[in-house]
Formats: structure tokens, sequence, C-alpha cells
């Protein structure tokens, strides 16, 4: 072994000249790192039997948070524990080879709110992979995200505070295989702590539904991956006139879930939960919701009189929808709707439109159709 040192030594010292050179070890004794006061870096890393298997050059890209590829040496994101303030951190790191895992310790006092992560600036296909403080193992398993090539990965848990996973949390950041990564370019993480009394509602919008408890992905056709749109929930009094007690705003991905996040002090109390989404007819629960127990979970998907006044469409296998076509957000779907989406369909206009009721980013015939079908329809409310 020693043998190995004086070569790898004198193989740096000779191609390097004199520059400061500091070295690495792992707890093993055994040489890991070798920097150079130039900020390149000679890893090493060794098989089962303690034979040198890779040495890699990373030139001018130090990746400061390792070594960090395993649970045990795993970086904490956050410097205290998740409690009961909003947190966020961004961090910019690497995969240097095709085996290089990159962990990240997320430390939670059994808090209850939402965790949203975020990995985008993908040089090559990383996916995600968030556990329990288990380590890796089915149950201890809560989450991954394995969106193909660059498209951005995404994780959003809700945690409450009786949950079965245990924190901490962590996170694995991975190569999807042998070729995919980038010694020089970073990925960035972001990471996103909402504490509160997480609520996870079901539903499916009418034009984006494409069978098979499926919606497509309308948010952006090239980066969004398993995100389908952006949605509210608002929290609305039990008493007339109804008025909006909190509200939050969220995700809904393409099997139809999203997970808000209210304060604490809402638990206890009751509320009717309203539905926004920007083309829809908002929709309204049939009944008052109480939060209590850990978390409140509600579905829009299962049955007509899940909305008040049945005020859902039909989507034919068993599930239902949120009615599409309310393009202005007026209430009604009516003859304003048709104008608005008219003045765009004369443009041929692509992209992220409020009148794209099919979600595909075009406005044509499919959307009008939609409105066609539905016109007439208006809000139930109490
Ligand atoms: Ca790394
Ligand atoms: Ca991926
Ligand atoms: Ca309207
Ligand atoms: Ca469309």
């Amino acid at each position: 072994m020693y043998r190995y040192y004086i070569i790898l030594l004198l193989a740096i010292s000779s191609t390097l000249n004199a520059q400061n050179v500091s070295f690495v070890y792992d707890n093993k004794n055994r040489l890991i790192e070798a920097l150079l006061s130039d900020s390149t870096i000679y890893r090493y890393s060794y098989d089962a039997n303690g034979n040198l298997k890779d040495k890699i050059l990373v030139k001018g890209c130090k990746d400061l948070q390792e070594p960090n590829d395993s649970i045990p040496i795993a970086l904490n994101l956050f410097s205290s524990e998740l409690g009961n303030s909003g947190r966020d951190t961004s961090i910019k790191s690497y995969i240097n080879s095709s085996y290089e895992q990159d962990w990240y310790r997320i430390n939670n006092s059994r808090q209850s709110g939402r965790l949203s992560i975020s990995l985008s600036k993908l040089p090559s296909n990383y996916n995600i992979e968030l556990y329990d403080s288990s380590g890796i193992c089915q149950q201890c398993y809560i989450a991954g995200s394995y969106e193909a090539n660059q498209i951005n990965e995404n994780i959003i848990f809700n945690y409450n505070s009786s949950s079965t996973y245990n924190p901490p949390f962590y996170l694995k950041v991975y190569p999807s295989d042998g070729t995919q990564f980038s010694k020089c370019e970073p990925y960035e993480l972001n990471i996103h702590w909402k504490p509160g009394y997480p609520v996870s509602i079901d539903a499916f919008i009418e034009g984006f539904y494409s069978g098979n408890n499926l919606m497509k992905s309308a948010l952006d056709t090239s980066q969004s991956g398993i995100i389908c749109d952006s949605v509210r929930l608002e929290l609305r009094n039990t008493l007339s006139p109804f008025s909006i007690s909190h509200v939050d705003t969220s995700t809904i991905n393409i099997f139809g879930g999203c997970k808000f996040i209210f304060p604490l002090s809402t638990v206890g109390h009751s509320f009717y939960l309203v539905f926004r989404h920007r083309n829809t007819i908002e929709t309204w629960s049939s009944t008052p919701i109480t939060f209590d127990g850990e978390a409140a979970y509600y579905s829009f998907t299962d049955a007509l009189n899940k909305s008040y006044g049945d005020n859902l469409i039909d989507l034919g296998d068993g599930n239902f929808g949120l009615i599409s076509g309310d393009v202005n957000q007026d209430g009604t779907i009516n003859e304003f709707d048709i104008t608005e989406l008219e003045s765009l369909l004369q443009l041929f206009s692509v992209g992220y439109l409020q009148p794209d009721l099919t979600g595909d980013w075009i406005i044509e015939a499919a959307d009008f159709s939609l409105i066609e079908n539905n016109l007439g329809k208006f809000i139930h409310r109490p």
C-alpha cells in the first residue's frame, strides 16, 4: 500500500512542479485526495480489497462539500434543527464520477411541515431520493424523483409529527447511470421548509386529464416532468360571508396530488376547502372540514358529491374532475371566456397561456370545444 502512495506522490510532484499540495486520508489511512494550490484535485478510490480503483483529476472545480458519499458523513443542510419558522437553503455541488453519491442531512425535531426539495441546473441526468433516519431500506425510502435527461428533480414531502418516518431525513443526489456526470459543472440544490399543518388534496383538472389516473404536465412542457401545474387552496370560514381565512399555493402533480401547509393555529377549527386553478371553475368542498389530528386529506376525485353542489365533471372512468373553461376566472363559463380564447386562437399563440385548457401550450380547437361543452357552468358555493 505504501508503494502506491509513493508512486502517486511522485506522479503529482513530477507533473505539477513545486505547488503546495495537501493530502486527505480516509479512516483506513488511505490517500483519498490531493489538493493543489491551483485548486486542482486528484481524487482516489479503492475497491473492497483496498486496491486503488480509480484516480480522477478535478481541474479547478473543487467540491467543498466532499466527502459526503454516505449517510454517516452526510453534509448538514441546515445548521440547526428545523423548527416552527420557515427556512431556506441553497447549495451548489458536483458529481465527479459515475459512482459518486452526494448525501445531505436534514435535521428535524419532529416538527410538522412541508419540505420542498428541488434539484436544478443539472449538467447531466441526476436523480434524487429521500430517506428517513434508518437509512437505505425499503421502509425508510420516503420519495424519489427520476426525470429523464437534464429535467429538474422535485420532491414535496408533507411531514406530520406522528409519521412513521423518523427524522433526520437524508437526501441522496446521484447520477442516473455510469455515463451521466460532469466533474466541473455544478448542480444546484434548493430546500425550502415551511412548518405547519399539512393538508393533502387529490384533484384532477378536466382539460389536462389523459385517463388512467394521470394528467398532462402543463407547467412547462420541456422542464416540469411530474409537476402538472400551479394551484391554490383557500380556507374559508364556515359562516356567511364565508370569507377567506388562509391561503396557500402549491403545485399539483400529474397523479392529481397536491400538498399545502397552513399555520398550526388553524388546528381545531373548521373550514370550507376552496380549490383554485388558473382556468377551472372554483370548487368548494361539500361540507366544512375540521382540522384535527396531525394532517388533513380531502379528495375531489372520488365522488361527485365531494364538491359543493355536485360541481365536478364525470371523467368517465370512475374519477371526477374540476370543470375546465373559466379562462377569465369570473366564476362562470360564458361568451367572455370564448372571446379571450378567440383573440389568442387567431394569433396561433403558443406557450403557458391562461386559455390553454388542454395544457399542451397551444391554443387550438380542442380548447374551444372544452368551453363549449361547459357553457353556462358556474361556481356552486354556500
Ligand atoms: Ca460530490
Ligand atoms: Ca434524472
Ligand atoms: Ca369566465
Ligand atoms: Ca390547448
